[in-house]
This record gives structure tokens, C-alpha cells and sequence, in this order.
């Protein structure tokens, strides 16, 4: 079972990835847990280039290093696991790049469609969780998180964007999940995340 999570910014994917991973775990489901970018050795050294804030990427340069990344973690990480019978749950995949690239940077989605196809060779998730709330809510979430940690430098490159992009993206993903309902589940992300748990848990089927 191949599981993405996705959102707009600090929508609370890890946080929900951190509770269902502990459930996987008490029950005794082998899975692995990744994220994009930088789940495999190349992601890792491309994520300070996508998301430092000093980072000037013209916007085709910044599409293809998320795509090397995810053909990469494709090939040498998600498709094992998958071959093992693990699940894989993934925080981001190829519905980031067209919410964010796509509708937030306006490149064609249909191309960026095909791009993915071809940079997974087809391999598109089994069930998708979509975390969704006010792009404000997320930001002063995201942002807050980042100052804590001393991250908003290093990591903050998105969040500085401003608020139309977000909620392009925003819009983007609720597309995306119209267009396809027997893959996306939407979840409001400003419930508590253990709320959110009990709703991704019985959209997997997996009773609690
Ligand atoms: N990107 C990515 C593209 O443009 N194209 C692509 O193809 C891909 C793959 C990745 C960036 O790259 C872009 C999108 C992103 O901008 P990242 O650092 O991996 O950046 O960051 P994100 O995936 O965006 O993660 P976020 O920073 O948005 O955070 P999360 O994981 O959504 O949120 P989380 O869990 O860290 O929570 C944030 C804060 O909110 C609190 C948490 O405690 C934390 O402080 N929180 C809640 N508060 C109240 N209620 C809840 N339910 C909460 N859940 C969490």
C-alpha cells in the first residue's frame, strides 16, 4: 500500500505521519516512511538547494531537481519497499510538484502530468490523505515551527512566497482531489491531530 500525505504549508503532515507510523507499529505492519525531498541519498543533498531561502532557482531548474529527486527515490527506495509487501507512507509526492509548480508557479499541468509519469514510471500512490486548512493557519504554523527550530533560513524558501501562491496551491489540491476521490481523502487540518488519526486510520481501513 503506497500512501502520500499533502498539503499546503504546515498543514501538519509530519505530525500526522509521527501518529500513524506509531499505529503501523503496534500493529505490526512493516512499513517505511519517507519524505520528498530528500527521501534517498541524492534528495538529501538537492533539499538544501529547493528550499534555502538564499536558493535562486529559475522555476524549470527548481521543477527538474524535484523530479530528479523523486525518480530517484522512486527507483531506489519506494519501489523495494513496495516489492517487499511494506507500506510506504510518503510526506509529498508528484501532487506537490503540480499544486506547487503547476498551479502555483502557472507551468501546464497536463505537462507536468506526463513528467511525473515518466519520472515514476507510472507509479502513482494507492491512497492519498489531504490535509487541508486556511493557508494563514498553516503559514503562522509553519512559520512559528521554523523560528522555534532555527529552520526559517535553511528551510523557509516556500513559506516566503506570498499568500495568492498558497492559496493557488491550496485550490490546486482540492482540484486534484475532485478529480480523483477514490484515491484522495480530505481531512480539515484544523482538527486535534488525534482526531485527524482516527479519520485517516478508518479511511485506510484500518479499524481502531
Ligand atoms: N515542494 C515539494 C514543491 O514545491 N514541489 C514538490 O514536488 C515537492 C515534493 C518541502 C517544500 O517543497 C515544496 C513544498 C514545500 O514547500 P518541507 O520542509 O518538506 O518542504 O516542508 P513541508 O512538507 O511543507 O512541511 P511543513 O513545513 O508544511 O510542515 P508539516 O509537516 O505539514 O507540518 P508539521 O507537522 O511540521 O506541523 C507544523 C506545526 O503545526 C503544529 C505542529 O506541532 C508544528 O508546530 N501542528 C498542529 N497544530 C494544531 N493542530 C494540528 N492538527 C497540528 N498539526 C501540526
Amino acid at each position: 500500500m503506497f500512501v502520500t500525505v499533502e498539503g499546503v504549508e504546515g498543514a501538519g503532515k509530519s505530525t500526522l505521519l509521527n501518529l500513524l507510523a506509531r499505529e503501523l507499529e503496534r500493529r505490526g505492519i512493516a512499513f517505511l516512511r519517507t519524505r520528498e525531498p530528500g527521501g534517498c541519498g541524492l534528495g538529501a543533498s538537492l533539499r538544501p538547494l529547493l528550499l534555502d531561502v538564499s536558493s535562486r532557482l529559475d522555476s524549470r531548474a527548481e521543477l527538474f531537481l524535484f523530479l530528479a529527486d523523486r525518480a530517484q527515490h522512486v527507483a531506489e527506495t519506494i519501489r523495494p519497499a513496495l516489492e517487499r509487501d511494506e507500506w510506504v507512507l510518503c510526506d509529498r509526492y508528484a501532487d506537490s510538484t503540480i499544486a506547487y509548480q503547476g498551479y502555483g508557479r502557472g507551468m501546464d499541468i497536463d505537462r507536468l502530468q506526463t513528467l511525473n509519469d515518466y519520472a515514476t514510471k507510472g507509479l502513482w500512490p494507492d491512497r492519498t490523505l489531504l490535509l487541508d486548512l486556511p493557508v494563514e493557519t498553516g503559514l503562522d504554523r509553519a512559520r512559528a515551527r521554523n523560528g522555534r527550530e532555527g529552520l526559517s533560513a535553511s528551510e523557509g524558501r516556500f513559506e516566503a512566497e506570498e499568500k495568492a501562491f498558497h492559496q493557488r496551491i491550496r485550490e490546486g489540491f482540492l482540484d486534484r482531489a475532485a478529480r480523483w476521490p477514490e484515491r484522495f481523502q480530505i481531512l480539515d487540518a484544523t482538527l486535534a491531530p488525534q482526531q485527524l488519526l482516527q479519520q485517516a486510520l478508518s479511511g485506510l481501513g484500518i479499524v481502531s
